[in-house]
């Protein structure tokens, strides 16, 4: 039996991209189901989002109030999929810069991994059309929360990657606080330090063309504040075991096989 995959794409304001990546999704892999979680977009994204899922039933939405950040969209997105069978769940941007026609390789990375992610800083990886300062920020970033974390990834703040269902509903997301871009460090962090095989694979990230980007400094302060919070008290458990609580419990599966696989 094949996978029933689920595309979980949050948008907010971007009306003149969604559209086109959900045409490229569906030439890309026609079996795929897309869940569009809309935080009330003053653009209209929601509504669009509608006529094109009920022109197609492999089109779905998730209809939020007010905007909240990508964590809670996808933890949003994450229990629509549990609720709704599917047996793997995609993390996709709506503004292209994931290209959708690198799924098919993703997926396949899922052969034998729990959590595949797009990633583009290893071999293979690469960014277009990004201005340097931008590149620069996330390529320190990734070098940052490598050290402060030991986690073993190249690119952990990237937003394309696709999960098995298996591995999402042993990981705890009811406590998630983390709303921009360090979500994707938080919940990558919880798959590695629960045993789970991580692998990345390259892609090719490209610069929006349409619309406006929702990186800000207080999503980037998110991420610096929460990363430099979790390194810490996870140095200061290792010093003072049974005194200090992990921000994340490691839990090895399997008698403690090794996690994460690059
Ligand atoms: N539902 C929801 N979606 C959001 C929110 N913020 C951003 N998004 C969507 O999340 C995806 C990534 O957002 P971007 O604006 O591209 O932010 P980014 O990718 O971190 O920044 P750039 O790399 O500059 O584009 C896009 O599809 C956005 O529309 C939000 O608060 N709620
Ligand atoms: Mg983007």
């Amino acid at each position: 039996m094949t996978d029933r995959v689920l595309v979980v794409v949050p948008t907010y304001d971007e009306i003149e991209n969604l559209e086109t990546v959900l045409a490229r999704l569906h030439a890309a892999v026609p079996d795929a189901h897309a869940l569009v979680v809309d935080d009330g977009s003053p653009d209209g994204t929601g509504e669009l989002a509608d006529r094109l899922a009920a022109a197609d039933p492999r089109v779905h939405v998730l209809h939020r109030t007010e905007k909240a950040g990508l964590g809670p969209a996808y933890v949003a997105g994450f229990g629509w999929a549990a609720e709704h069978g599917y047996d793997v769940v995609v993390e996709m941007d709506a503004d292209g810069s994931h290209a959708p026609e690198q799924l098919p390789q993703l997926l396949a990375g899922l052969a034998d991994a729990d959590l595949v992610l797009g990633s583009r800083y290893v071999p293979g990886g690469s960014v277009v059309d990004w201005p340097l300062h931008r590149l620069l920020l996330s390529r320190a970033g990734n070098r940052y929360t490598r050290w402060a974390l030991r986690l073993p990834l190249r690119d952990a703040t990237g937003g394309y990657r696709a999960a098995r269902r298996t591995l999402l509903d042993r990981l705890p997301f009811d406590d998630v606080a983390s709303q921009g871009y360090c979500f994707q460090v938080d919940w990558a962090w919880r798959a590695v330090r629960a045993g789970a095989r991580v692998r990345e694979v390259p892609i090719t990230f490209a610069e929006r063309e349409h619309g406006r980007s929702k990186m800000s400094g207080s999503i980037v302060g998110e991420a610096l504040v929460r990363v430099t919070a979790w390194g810490l008290r996870d140095r200061l458990a290792d010093r003072l075991p049974g005194r200090i609580s992990r921000p994340v419990p490691a839990r090895p599966r399997d008698g403690g096989r090794s996690s994460a696989a690059r």
